[in-house]
């Protein structure tokens, strides 16, 4: 058989079934050959959307994602969301087709290992036709048991050469790693030890599924319960839980794990962001951090105690060990109490700073959403009018975004993508749980959101995708909203449409630079939408989200984007965070 359809069969015989991509005449016939083996082909319109597609679903669903691009241009339209797999630790493949060896002059001629490696992604190759199987089988059980990106290479001449036919030699199950004895007794005995313990629970403990495990351990030694952001929604229900650790930290979770004596990344790298630079890591105490990959231990700040391990199997045997020994712990009925009134961020008072004049859902309080950087409004003036004929107005997102979360049903799966907005849907949209919320902020990219909404709402079928985006991001992402339409994904698109690069405003205007360069005239996005044939909506107050709930009532039957023209007179309070981060 032909080493193109030798790699499709491999590829579904070792159980991939979704392959997202644009297909050209290199990456035609290994597309065709996965097709013919079972998988779903989902066809992108630009190959960094389709990137962020395969890495969505790849996060959602735990599995390998699949990614067939055409040689040259292709790869390199694709290199953004590529990057961005590679620093989440995605598991990815990449299908790249790739000149012949001898095709020296080629257009389509790139180095694509070098371009792999330099974006942290693991370079492989179809090598020739007797071991393109092995090639093959080694790449993806590469991206699947560690965790990784890999650019396979798949020269032309040796795709269309003729090998034997596939054999996939079985693989023995490789179980997590447990940890050593002594590491576990001195994390037993830290707990133990500890007045105020507090759990973070990053993607590691995600992807171990192990909550309940978590749980259980910080129920015995009464400890509080936090993630980072990429792991939102994974204590949901718990009356522990404080949600994101970081810059999206609510006032109390921010006090709470700033006043804890011992904080437990368990899977998390306790990173700038979720720690905020070590600012929430409060004097003299000790930070413990378990994780499978040792070289993940201490990579972002120092740490009093590492565990190399599993973290479900890790939590087992540190609570097996702590059986008996009192723990002080954290938790109090006060506390409990005062975590169930100011836990999320929709319950703290913020000054609705909305110009509808229609009434406001914030309460006046003294804002904690107000120590943002003062800058005039990022807007250039009034844009088209609204539904309500309220040319000029604008709303508070986080008027918007509390009022989408009660519209919004609960199963929901939300994307967002980056940008000075991104908060607002991160802070303010409860989640049903980790594998709800999709979070690509690993290379900080704007233009990712809509694509990894797609894979992610493909990986989550019954429940209702939400991509947040700013106006920014949804207009260099733009292409793929004819993949929904196409999809027919009842998604909704809900654009924090400040017709600015708000982040960059916000960054740069109270120094006084000009911002002529990073403001925009205002774009129609609702009719924008409609063009590639969405519902669309323009929304300036709390009275236009009249027809998203009756796009909600049924039958969805076609996205919906709403493109909300929201007040900017502040930067969020997030971003000064960020700035610190460049
Ligand atoms: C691909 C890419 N280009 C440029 C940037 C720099 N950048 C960061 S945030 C931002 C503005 C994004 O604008 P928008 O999507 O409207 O969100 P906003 O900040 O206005 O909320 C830009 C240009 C980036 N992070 N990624
Ligand atoms: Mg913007």
């Amino acid at each position: 058989m032909l080493v193109s359809e030798a790699v499709g069969a491999v590829l579904t015989g070792l159980g991939a079934t979704t392959v997202f991509g644009v297909v050209g005449s290199g990456n035609f016939h290994v597309t065709n050959a996965l097709i013919a083996g079972g998988a779903r082909f989902v066809a992108a319109r630009h190959e960094g959307g389709a990137a962020c597609m395969a890495d969505g679903w790849a996060r959602v669903t735990g599995e390998v994602g699949l990614l067939s691009v055409h040689q040259g241009p292709g790869l390199t339209n694709a290199m953004t969301g590529i990057t961005e797999a590679a620093k989440s630790r995605t598991p990815l493949l990449v299908l790249a087709a790739d000149v012949a060896g001898s095709a020296v002059r080629s257009n389509f001629r790139i180095d694509v290992a070098a371009l792999a490696t330099s974006v942290g992604a693991e370079a492989g190759r179809l090598h020739s036709p007797g071991s393109a199987v092995a090639d093959v089988i080694r790449a993806y059980r590469t991206a699947q048991a560690q965790r990784r990106t890999v650019v396979l290479a798949m020269p032309l001449d040796v795709q269309a050469a003729h090998c034997d036919p596939p054999v996939i030699p079985p693989s023995p199950p490789l179980r997590p790693c447990a940890p050593a004895m002594e590491s576990v007794a001195e994390l037993a005995g830290a707990l133990a030890a500890a007045q105020r313990p507090v759990f973070v629970a990053g993607r590691g403990a995600r992807a171990a599924g192990a909550r309940a495990d978590l749980e259980r351990l910080a129920d015995a030694c009464g400890a509080l319960l936090a993630t980072s952001a990429a792991a939102k929604g994974l204590f949901r229900g718990s009356p522990w839980d404080l949600d994101v650790s970081g810059g999206f930290a609510t006032p109390l979770a921010a006090e709470l794990i700033t006043a804890a004596d011992l904080i437990v990344g368990w899977g998390c790298s306790l990173n700038m962001w979720t720690m905020r630079h070590g600012r929430l890591i409060g004097p003299g105490a000790t930070v413990a951090q378990v994780d499978d990959d040792v070289s993940a231990i201490g990579a972002h700040r120092a740490v009093d105690l590492g565990v190399v391990g599993d973290v479900a199997l890790t939590c087992r045997a540190v609570l097996a060990d702590l059986a008996g020994r009192p723990g002080g712990g954290y938790r109090s009925p006060e506390l409990q109490a005062r975590i169930g009134r100011e836990g999320r961020w929709r319950d703290v008072p913020y000054a609705d700073e909305g110009t509808h004049g229609s009434g406001s859902a914030g309460t006046a309080g003294t804002g904690a959403g107000s120590a943002g950087t003062q800058d005039g409004a990022a807007g250039t003036g009034a844009g088209p009018d609204g539904p309500d004929g309220d040319g000029g107005a604008r709303i508070d997102p986080r008027t918007l975004t509390i009022a989408l979360d009660d519209l919004l049903p609960a199963e929901r799966m939300v994307s967002v993508d980056s940008g000075n907005f991104m908060g607002y849907p991160s802070m303010f949209l409860s989640v049903p749980d980790a594998s709800a919320f999709c979070f690509t902020q690993a290379y900080q990219s704007i233009g990712l959101g809509l694509a990894s909404a797609i894979g992610a709402a493909l990986a989550q079928p019954g429940r209702l995708p939400v991509a947040a985006l700013g106006d920014g991001g949804a207009l260099m992402g733009v292409s793929e909203l004819e993949t929904v339409v196409r999809l027919r994904l009842p998604m909704v698109i809900v654009v924090y449409d400040d017709e600015a690069y708000g982040a960059e405003v916000h960054h740069f205007g109270p120094d006084r630079h000009p911002l002529d360069t990073v403001r925009f005239p205002p774009a129609d996005i609702a009719a924008i939408g409609r063009g590639f044939g969405c519902a669309g909506v323009t929304v300036r107050g709390p009275a236009d989200l009249a027809p998203v709930r009756e796009w909600l009532a049924g039958p969805r039957d076609r996205p919906l984007v709403i493109d909300a023209k929201i007040t900017s007179a502040s930067g969020s309070w997030w971003l000064e965070e960020a700035f610190r981060g460049h």
